[in-house]
C-alpha cells in the first residue's frame, strides 16, 4: 500500500487531534491505520530572526511508521496568509460574503510565499510511491509549487468549505491564478454536489476550462477530476451517549435545544438567536417549557470581520432573556467557551431538537454528530439549514432557511410536536446516511479514486516530463489576461449539461 502524505494547514498532536473533532479526527484515525506522515503548521508564530526551513518531525509513538512533520509561521506569514488571504479573502468570498472580504494586495504574495516554503520543506520527505493528500483552502497553490520542484506523484485537494457561485469567485482579484493552481491537482474533492457543479462553471468561466468526454475537465491541457466526497463523523464515537444530568436549567418537563458552532458569521447565530425569540414570543404556551443551550467557541478573533459578533450575541441573548427570563427559568444559556468532546455528546444525547441554521457551511458536521449521539428509542429532531452541504445527505432533518426566522420558529414547534414514530422514522433513515458515509469510507473513497487517477496517467504514459510541460504550459497561459465569454454565450453549455451530470456523479 502506497504511503499517504497529508498536508494541511493546522497539524497537532494525534491525541488532541482526536479532542478537537471535525476532520482532524479523521485525519489522525488515517495515519494510525496507514503509515504516512502529516505536514503543516504547529500552530505556533514566530519573529522573522527565529523562523526555520527546517521542518520539525515527530515519530507517532503508536505507530511507528508514521510521524508528524510541522513549522511555524513568522509574524507577516500569519497576518497575510493565515488572518489575511486564508481567512479574510477565501473564506469570506467561498461562504458568500462578498461584504466582508478584504482585498489587500498584500495578502496574495504572503499566501502564495507560504505555499512555495512548505513545498520547499515538504520536497525531500516524498517518496517516489507517495501519495499525496492536500487540505483545505489555505493550501490551493501547494500542487503547482510541488509540481515545480519535479513532483509528479498524484496529487489531490479536498476542500472542506463551499465553492460559491462562479460570478462570486470571479470577484477575487486572483481568481485566475487560483484557477491555475487548482488545475494543477490530479482530483479536487467537494462536499455536495451543487460545489462541484460551481467549481466546474468557474474553470469554464474563468479560464475557458472544458469537460473531456471521460467526465474530467481540462484546463490548461492538464485533465483534473473533480467529484463529490461528503465529509463524515465516525458515529461510534457517539453511539454510547448518555444523558446528562448535571446540565442547568434541568427543569421538570422543559425540553433542550442544543446549537454547537464556533462563534463565526457563516453559523447564523443571530439569524438562529432571533428564531427562538419569535418561537417563544409567537408560541408563548411553550415559555418555562424549553431552553437553548448554545455553545460557540471563538475562533479568529483577530480578524477583523469577527470583532462584532460576539458582541452581537451578548446583546441578543441578553434581551431575550430579559425580554421572557423568570427568575427559575433563563431562555437561552450562551456560552462563549470550547466544551469537552465527550460532554459535547452527551448534551447531544440530552437535547429534543438539533438546531444547525448556518447561513453557509461546507458540510456541518455537528448536525451528523447530534443524530449519532441519540436514543434509537426516543430520538431528538435535528433543524438544519438548507444552506449547509450535509441538507443534501440529511433530507429527513428538517430542513429550513436560515434566513426565514418565521420558518425556523415554527420548525422548533414541530419539532416539539413530532409524535415519536414519526421521530424514530426519520432518525432510522438518518443514521442509515450517516453509518455509509462516515469518516472511513469519506477518506478511502477519496484515496481510492486518487490512486485510480494515478493508474490511469501510468497506462496512458503520462509520466513526469509530460506533467512538467503541462505545467509550464499551465504556468505561461495563466500569465495571460484570459477572455472571460459574454453572458449566455458559452455554445457549449447546453451540449455539456448532460456531460456535467454525469461528471459531477459521487465519488464515492
Ligand atoms: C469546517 C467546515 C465542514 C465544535 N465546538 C466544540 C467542538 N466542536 C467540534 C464539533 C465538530 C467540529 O468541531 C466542527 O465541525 P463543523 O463541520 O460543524 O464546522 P467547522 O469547524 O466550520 O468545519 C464545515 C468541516 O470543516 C469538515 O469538513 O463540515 O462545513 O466549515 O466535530 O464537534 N468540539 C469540542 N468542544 C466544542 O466546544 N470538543
Amino acid at each position: 500500500m502506497r504511503r499517504i502524505v497529508v498536508v494541511s494547514n493546522r497539524v497537532m498532536e494525534l491525541r488532541k487531534a482526536a479532542q478537537a473533532g471535525g476532520v482532524a479526527v479523521a485525519v489522525a484515525d488515517l495515519l494510525r491505520a496507514r503509515s504516512g506522515l502529516w505536514f503543516g503548521w504547529n500552530g505556533k508564530v514566530v519573529d522573522e530572526q527565529t523562523s526555520t526551513d527546517v521542518p520539525e518531525i515527530k515519530g507517532l509513538k503508536s505507530q511507528g511508521r508514521s510521524a508528524i512533520v510541522t513549522l511555524p509561521l513568522t509574524e507577516n506569514e500569519h497576518r497575510d496568509y493565515y488572518l489575511g488571504y486564508s481567512n479574510s479573502v477565501l473564506w469570506p468570498v467561498f461562504h458568500n460574503r462578498l461584504d466582508l472580504a478584504r482585498f489587500d494586495a498584500g495578502f496574495y504574495p504572503r499566501y502564495m510565499g507560504v505555499n512555495e516554503r512548505f513545498a520547499r520543506a515538504l520536497r525531500p520527505l516524498i517518496q517516489p510511491d507517495d501519495i499525496i493528500w492536500v487540505h483545505d483552502y489555505h493550501l490551493i497553490p501547494l500542487a503547482s509549487e510541488l509540481r515545480r520542484l519535479g513532483v509528479d506523484n498524484p496529487i489531490g485537494f479536498y476542500l472542506h468549505i463551499p465553492v460559491p457561485p462562479s460570478q462570486t469567485f470571479l470577484a477575487i482579484p486572483e481568481h485566475r491564478e487560483l484557477a491555475r493552481e487548482l488545475a494543477a491537482y490530479d482530483l479536487i474533492g467537494l462536499q455536495t454536489q451543487a460545489d462541484v457543479a460551481n467549481l466546474i462553471q468557474f474553470l469554464e468561466d474563468s479560464v475557458s476550462g472544458r469537460i473531456l468526454q471521460d467526465g474530467r475537465i481540462s484546463a490548461f491541457d492538464h485533465p483534473l477530476s473533480i467529484k463529490r466526497f461528503p465529509v463524515g463523523i465516525d458515529p461510534d464515537v457517539f453511539h454510547n451517549a448518555v444523558p446528562d444530568d448535571t446540565l442547568v436549567q434541568s427543569i421538570e418537563g422543559a425540553e433542550r435545544i442544543i446549537g454547537v458552532d464556533r462563534l463565526d458569521y457563516s453559523k447564523g447565530l443571530p439569524q438562529k438567536f432571533s428564531a427562538f425569540g419569535r418561537f417563544l414570543e409567537k408560541y408563548p404556551q411553550y415559555q418555562r417549557k424549553v431552553v437553548l443551550s448554545q455553545i460557540a467557541p471563538p475562533t479568529r478573533e483577530s480578524v477583523e470581520a469577527y470583532t462584532d459578533i460576539r458582541q452581537t450575541l451578548e446583546q441578543m441573548s441578553g434581551k431575550i432573556n430579559g425580554m421572557f427570563g423568570e427568575l427559575d427559568w433563563v431562555p437561552i444559556h450562551y456560552i462563549h467557551r470550547s466544551a469537552p468532546r465527550d460532554k459535547l455528546r452527551d448534551v447531544y444525547r440530552s437535547s429534543r431538537i438539533g438546531l444547525f441554521t448556518p447561513l453557509r457551511d461546507g458540510m456541518n458536521l455537528v448536525s451528523k454528530e447530534y443524530v449519532a449521539s441519540q436514543d434509537p428509542e426516543d430520538p431528538g429532531v435535528p433543524i438544519l439549514s438548507r444552506f449547509a452541504g450535509a441538507a443534501e445527505q440529511l433530507v429527513d432533518a428538517l430542513i429550513v432557511n436560515p434566513y426565514n426566522v418565521e420558518e425556523m420558529a415554527d420548525a422548533i414547534k414541530t419539532a416539539l410536536e413530532m409524535d415519536r414514530s414519526e421521530r424514530i422514522e426519520r432518525y432510522t433513515r438518518l443514521m442509515d446516511v450517516i453509518r455509509t458515509y462516515d469518516s472511513a469510507a469519506w477518506s478511502s473513497a477519496f484515496l481510492s479514486t486518487l490512486e485510480a487517477t494515478a493508474r490511469e496517467r501510468t497506462v496512458s504514459n503520462v509520466g513526469s516530463h509530460a506533467i512538467r510541460a503541462s505545467m509550464a504550459k499551465l504556468a505561461s497561459v495563466a500569465r495571460r489576461p484570459t477572455r472571460i465569454p459574454p453572458e449566455g454565450s458559452r455554445s457549449a453549455q447546453d451540449g455539456t449539461s448532460k456531460q456535467r451530470k454525469r461528471h459531477a456523479g459521487n465519488g464515492e
